[in-house]
């Protein structure tokens, strides 16, 4: 099996899900820190154009959207599931609100003069940053910046729903004895804001949410191993893809395999990368392409939040 790659850096807040989600399944993995800002020529050397982080990478073949890599990553290494059968629809669900509700309204409420100042020691880089986001974030169908006071009750009221429910479950994790999707979805939110310095006012008279923090913070990150970028495109030079999953059809919108099409993030990041259609079940998108120094690559993206179209 080829190794796990991990194309991420250390602030990013959907990558601390990912490495969370390794962690939990004891995985070793090779760590790739990709730049905060564009531009990134050895990432979308594999992804074509998606730019957002983290990716995932196993040989040639290039998971985009930490959805789709925990469902992936849950399906080499199942025990224990972070979609426990008994109460898959309910982390598939609240994850994606998680990963989108909630996000917005944990980066909104971080990003105040408080919270840049701390995450931004050097004022250069929240203006690095803030330049580099304005053309990612438009064009898409989400607002990811509310107004901090838009932002306050999603928090307050994700905390204290968290905190009733494990005070009357009594467990470690809101999956249950071992943590579901939920839990990394939620958390990866939260710690941003923590890391932002603003967490203990909102956590304020709360006891199950900080100690059940402190649970999923101890779970760690499993076994990484630095590569460099150059090295990864590599390994993808020298792999052949994957088998891909059969067409499903009647779940493809009117496409067929082998089809020029290109696929885009609906709500925000929505640079389309173009490529062949290798394959499409109800879940997933795998496209084919070429790039002069990676090679062959399958690049795969979930359905939900995608949009494919034909060239
Ligand atoms: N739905 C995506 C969201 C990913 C996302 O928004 N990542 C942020 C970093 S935490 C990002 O891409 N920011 C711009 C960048 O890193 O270039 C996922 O689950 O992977």
């Amino acid at each position: 099996m080829s190794e796990i790659i991990l194309h991420h850096y250390p602030e990013s807040l959907f990558s601390e899900k990912v490495r969370l989600v390794f962690g939990s399944k004891r995985l070793s993995w090779r760590s790739v820190i990709i730049p905060v800002v564009m531009p990134k020529p050895d990432l979308l050397a594999l992804t074509g154009a998606y730019r957002r982080t983290p990716v995932m990478q196993l040989g040639c073949d290039i998971y985009c959207d930490t959805a789709l890599i925990s469902e992936v990553v849950d399906r080499m290494s199942p025990a224990p599931s972070l979609f426990p059968a008994n109460q898959s629809a309910r982390v598939q669900m609240a994850s994606r609100w998680a990963d989108t509700t909630l996000f917005s309204a944990a980066v909104s409420y971080s990003m105040q003069p408080e919270g840049i100042a701390k995450i931004f020691p050097d004022p250069k880089g929240a203006e690095a940053l803030f330049t580099d986001r304005q053309p990612f974030l438009a064009g898409g169908s989400a607002q990811v910046f509310i107004a901090a006071a838009d932002a306050l009750p999603t928090l307050m009221g994700t905390i204290d729903w968290i905190d009733a429910e494990l005070a009357a479950s009594g467990a470690p994790f809101i999956g249950g004895a071992t943590p579901s999707a939920l839990d990394f979805s939620v958390y990866h939110c939260l710690w941003f804001i923590q890391g932002a310095g603003m967490l203990d006012g909102l956590l304020a008279g709360r006891a199950q949410v900080p100690a059940w923090m402190k649970n999923v913070a101890a779970i760690g990150h499993g076994n990484p191993v630095a590569m460099s970028s150059t090295e990864a495109i590599a390994v993808a030079k020298a792999a052949t893809p994957a088998r891909a999953e059969p067409f499903a059809a009647g779940s493809t919108d009117g496409l067929a395999p082998g089809d020029a099409v290109e696929v885009a993030a609906t709500d925000y990041g929505v640079d389309a990368t173009a490529g062949t259609l290798v394959t499409a079940t109800r879940r997933e998108f795998v496209i084919a392409r070429e790039d002069a120094r990676a090679g062959k690559v399958h690049v795969h993206f979930p359905r939900i939040g995608f949009r494919i179209a034909k060239r």
